[in-house]
């Protein structure tokens, strides 16, 4: 008995030590609990931190107050310059595991073997606004990944969106400088909508396509874990063999669909929380609700590079899923969130050149210039040490003969820092594992040019718009047609829809000057473009709608049989349910049964939840009828598309409010239809279909 008792703690303590995330345990030695008393930075006892040392309680500070002057100067210093671009971000651990060995594609050892879980960690980001701006901007959104594989770091500095604006990175600080507030008076914060962007924008015909995905839905993601990744750029993998392929890299969030907000909802959960996104993972991975994606490779033989219209070099266009489908390798799991935002999110230093055996780069022009920019930009931002900061640090060990510079951690032994050398007996020395670039010939003049494979600007962007339902299309003349109304000079405005826009599509042109006033004047340029790519809509639904968050409005006297059984159901689906009233504390229901209210009405705006249900309860919903805020939380839902349910008794608040009673638009009045119906509505997401116009909002 007792043999097979220590043989069990054994086997259960391997399997512990073999389930540990190898970063976490390295970050760890590096964390620090508050203790019990306060020092100095020089570790001595503190016995006063709230007064200074002055000569007499009410005369001068002194000169020789060390603490003083050390807590002070260490806080004139917090700040670090925030990222030139993607300032505002939030970040996640986690891991990456293969769903197979991949050797015959990669050699990289991440690939190889699907009981390994390799550790990440992940940043989201918005690109133009700065570090305090809102979550849920029309933008791009970041999505980097840094793989700690056991082979040194791998960073994929994606989006969410296949695309980039420009073709060569020379033209990336004109982009930037147009985008980000206009120089003069600083305005407007973290948006696209003003001159010069659409500038720009406007006399650049390759950032067409990108224009399309920012200005569909996918410019203002519902969650990070309902958005797709790309690694945009090809790159290339390169197996044992030493073959090489071309490879586009994809992120699909697991079991569930693309989901967005609306822009109305957009600009308004920026004022009610500007967090949204950020404190959703957060919330969601403290629920024990993971943020999961499949891992995609789309992979081209050498030999079909001729197969395209395009250049598979131009990071402006996508190969379409359907000539190459994306074969899902390994999921991307984030289950856990940082202790210190500055330590790990805030410092975490991501660049394309960080590479591993296995993964290599291709010519794209785009490509090769943020293989300078990204390790340029953590010198200012970071410091030249930014790779021994806890978080960027492989787990794997660091050895070479790159010495001091500010703020240098390690301690190198030793009086040898260079290479060859006798001392050392030669070492470190080269390893025959070590990276290797891919030996591509090279041959031509050197020129400043764009290959006239990059010639063709507007195909992709008639794609996109081909590929999209109604909806989208509609949401896309409404948001090109909001940010040129932004847009003060008529020169700029006439340009984009007679420059760009006639060139993707005639309905689309139609629809924005419809909305603008702005007049065509100009004819098509460019060849119809009919191919569509089906996978490029967001007209699906989902599979889940775990860490969706849904209100349920109650007052006292609601239905407790009625509220238990709603709560249950949604909950069972590992959604998040909040109670919300007209008042803060408890609410009595209709048994006597006192139930914790979340948040009051007016802490609980419909922009924050995906779904509302009101219970019935004569004097619950007699409450609730008189109360403006309840009114305006079932219409704004409404109006933004969601499922909204005031059931039985509660229904007349749906009259009331001229809220057209229709399940199949999402619309629940009694409790016989709600049930799965609810659930599959929730997956849904929207109901972009239904007849607003009747809601006053
Ligand atoms: Fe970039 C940051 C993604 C083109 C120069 N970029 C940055 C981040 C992401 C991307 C996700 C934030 C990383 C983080 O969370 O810290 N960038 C992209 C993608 C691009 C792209 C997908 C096109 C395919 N970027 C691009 C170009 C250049 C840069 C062409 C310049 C040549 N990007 C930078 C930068 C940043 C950056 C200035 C700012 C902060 C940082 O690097 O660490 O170097």
């Amino acid at each position: 008995m007792y043999k097979y008792t220590v043989i069990l703690i054994l086997l259960s303590a391997l399997l512990y030590v073999h389930s540990q995330n190898e970063k976490l345990d390295q970050l760890k030695t590096f964390t620090q609990d508050q203790g019990d008393y306060l020092t100095t930075n020089q570790g001595l006892l503190v016995s006063d931190d709230q007064n200074s040392l002055k000569a007499g309680p009410r005369g001068p500070t002194l000169l020789e107050d060390f603490h003083f002057r050390e807590k002070m100067t260490h806080f004139d210093h917090e700040r670090i310059p925030e990222r030139i671009v993607h300032a505002r971000g939030a970040g996640a651990h986690g891991y990456f595991q293969p769903y197979e060995d991949l050797s015959e594609y990669t050699k990289a050892s991440l690939f190889k073997d699907p009981s390994k879980k390799t550790p990440v960690f992940v940043r989201f980001s918005t690109v133009a606004g700065s570090r305090g701006s809102t979550d849920v901007p029309r933008d791009v959104r970041g999505f980097a990944i840094k793989f700690y594989t056991d082979e040194g770091v791998w960073d994929m500095v994606g989006n969410n969106i296949p695309v980039f604006f420009i073709q060569d990175s020379i033209k990336f600080p004109d982009l930037i400088h147009s985008v980000k507030p206009e120089p003069h008076n600083e305005i407007p914060q973290a948006q696209s909508a003003h001159d010069t962007f659409w500038d720009f924008a406007s006399l650049t015909p390759e950032t067409s396509h990108m224009l399309m995905w920012v200005m569909s839905d996918r410019g203002f993601p519902r969650s990070f874990s309902t958005m797709e990744g790309f690694g945009v750029h090809t790159f290339r993998l390169i197996n044992k063999e030493n073959k090489s392929r071309f490879v586009k890299f994809h992120l699909k969030p697991k079991d569930k669909a693309v989901q967005s907000l609306v822009w109305d909802e957009a600009q308004k959960v920026s004022g009610k929380d500007p967090d949204y996104n950020r404190r959703d993972m957060q919330e969601s991975i403290e629920n024990g609700i993971p943020l999961e994606w499949d891992f995609g490779f789309q992979i081209i033989e050498e030999d079909q590079v001729d197969k395209f219209d395009f250049d598979i070099l131009d990071s402006t266009k996508l190969i379409p899923e359907e000539d190459f489908p994306v074969k899902m390798i390994g999921k991307l799991v984030l289950d856990r969130n940082p202790d210190n935002y500055f330590a790990e999110t805030e410092q975490v230093a991501f660049h394309p050149g960080h590479v591993v055996p296995g993964i290599d780069f291709t010519n794209d022009p785009l490509l090769q210039g943020r293989l300078h920019s990204y390790i340029d930009t953590q010198i200012s931002r970071v410091g030249i040490n930014f790779a021994e900061l806890p978080i960027n640090q492989p787990v794997n060990k660091v050895r070479n003969n790159q010495r001091d510079g500010r703020g240098r951690i390690h301690i190198n032994k030793g009086r040898v820092s260079y290479f060859p050398n006798a001392l050392a007996d030669n070492k470190p020395s080269h390893s025959s594992e070590g990276y290797v670039s891919h030996p591509e010939r090279i041959e031509g003049w050197k020129v400043r040019q764009r290959s006239p494979t990059f010639g063709d600007h507007f195909s992709q962007a008639s794609m996109f718009w081909n590929s999209v339902a109604a909806w989208e299309k509609q949401h896309i003349i409404e948001a090109f047609s909001f940010e040129l109304n932004m847009v003060k000079d008529e020169d700029v405005r006439g340009a984009v829809l007679n420059n760009l826009l006639i060139n993707i599509n005639e309905t689309l042109a139609k629809g924005v000057s419809e909305k603008t006033g702005i007049q065509i004047t100009a004819s098509r340029t460019s060849k119809p473009y009919r191919k569509s790519s089906p996978a490029l809509s967001m007209d699906k639904s989902s599979k889940v709608i775990k860490g969706k968050k849904i209100q349920i409005v109650v007052a006292d006297g609601f239905d407790s049989t009625q509220f238990s059984t709603v709560k249950k159901l949604i909950e069972a689906e590992k959604a998040i349910v909040e109670i919300v009233s007209n008042k803060p504390g408890h609410v009595t229901g209709s048994d006597g049964t006192k139930i914790k209210v979340d948040r009051p009405l007016v802490n609980a705006p419909s922009v924050i939840y995906d779904g509302i249900v009101v219970i019935q309860g004569d004097a619950s919903v007699k409450t609730l009828s008189k109360i403006g805020l309840a009114a305006h939380g079932l219409k704004e839902s409404f109006l933004h598309g969601k499922p909204v349910a005031a059931l039985d008794g509660a229904a007349q608040l749906l009259d009331s409010n001229n809220i057209p009673r229709d399940l199949k638009q999402g619309v629940f009045d009694n409790s016989s239809d709600f049930g799965k119906s609810f659930i599959d509505a929730l997956k849904k997401h929207k109901f972009h279909n239904r007849d607003v116009e009747s809601i006053d909002a």
